[in-house]
């Protein structure tokens, strides 16, 4: 594909997500209307709903021949496979739970996979005003400012994102407990922000060293991926290996070493179903 190309769908991804983003931040100190999905704290609302749609249809007149796998179509009963056409992968509010609370970490990801690569991705908090991007093979930034991973190796003097998630899976819940024993007398400090994309984008500016969460989807680290990879960063298997993203697994980190030295010690957590 040209980069003219490429350079087109992000413009036309960045502006309607720029539109997008001020349904957020105008109700986000606002009482919502919130449904349940899969559990008693995994959440919808009416800006979830209308975030993806704006997103989709402007996405889909401009580029008709693309694909699309939203959180909120996919929760409907859409489908979720991923095919070499190109595919846009949203994420309408991340962090939904933290917007139905008013706390100002939720935001919109996208990521476009062509050949089922990760081609560009946009992770928008509009609340807060901070927008992550990247183009394969053109850096990642954080406000216009060129971003990179800290770099470093040793787990010891890492902050490591990790999050309890919106399931009571009590098995998860276990694992989750016995990865926040092993780490917390180790490493420098345990984080999380309520959002997978914005959990990658702190690993990605060198604010975070590692991230880890079992049970999140695809359209949760869709952006990410591409944002920690063109900052310097590792985004793989948390068991070690690539990154398989139907999965419902994820590990980013700032290093390969740092990579290593978590996958040899997470206690491992497999979540039902995938995602494809
Ligand atoms: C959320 C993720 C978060 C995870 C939650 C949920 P949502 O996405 O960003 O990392 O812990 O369970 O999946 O549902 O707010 O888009």
């Amino acid at each position: 594909i040209m980069s003219s190309e490429i350079e087109c769908y992000f413009e036309t991804a960045l502006e309607l997500t720029k539109q997008a983003g001020k349904l957020i931040r105008d109700r986000i100190s606002e009482n919502k209307i919130v449904e349940i999905k899969s559990c008693d704290i995994d959440f919808v609302t009416e800006t979830d709903k209308q975030v993806e749609k704006l997103l989709i249809d402007g996405l889909s007149k401009q580029f008709p021949a693309h694909r699309f796998i939203g959180e909120e179509t996919a929760s409907a009963g859409g489908q979720s496979s991923l095919t070499s056409a190109p595919t846009w992968i949203i994420d309408p509010v991340d962090g939904t739970l933290n917007f139905v609370h008013g706390f100002p970490h939720s935001c919109i990801s996208i990521g476009l996979f062509i050949d089922c690569q990760p081609t560009l991705g946009i992770i928008y908090n509009p609340v807060l005003e901070q927008l992550f991007t990247a183009k394969k093979g053109q850096g990642a930034y954080y406000n216009g400012k060129r971003i990179h991973v800290s770099g470093q190796t040793d787990l010891t003097k890492a902050i490591v994102m990790m999050e309890n998630g919106t399931s009571r899976d009590s098995e998860r819940f276990n694992c989750l407990r016995a990865n926040q024993e092993m780490l917390v007398p180790v490493i420098h400090g345990i984080r999380s922000l309520g959002s997978a994309a914005l959990n990658m984008a702190m690993v990605a500016m060198g604010a975070a060293e590692a991230y880890f969460e079992f049970g999140i989807h695809i359209w949760d680290i869709a952006a990410g991926e591409i944002i920690v990879t063109e900052a310097g960063g590792v985004v793989c298997n948390p068991a070690g290996g690539p990154i398989d993203r139907m999965s419902r697994r994820v590990l980013c980190a700032s290093s390969q070493a740092l990579a290593e030295q978590l996958t040899q010690k997470l206690v491992q957590f497999y979540p039902t179903p995938r995602d494809d």
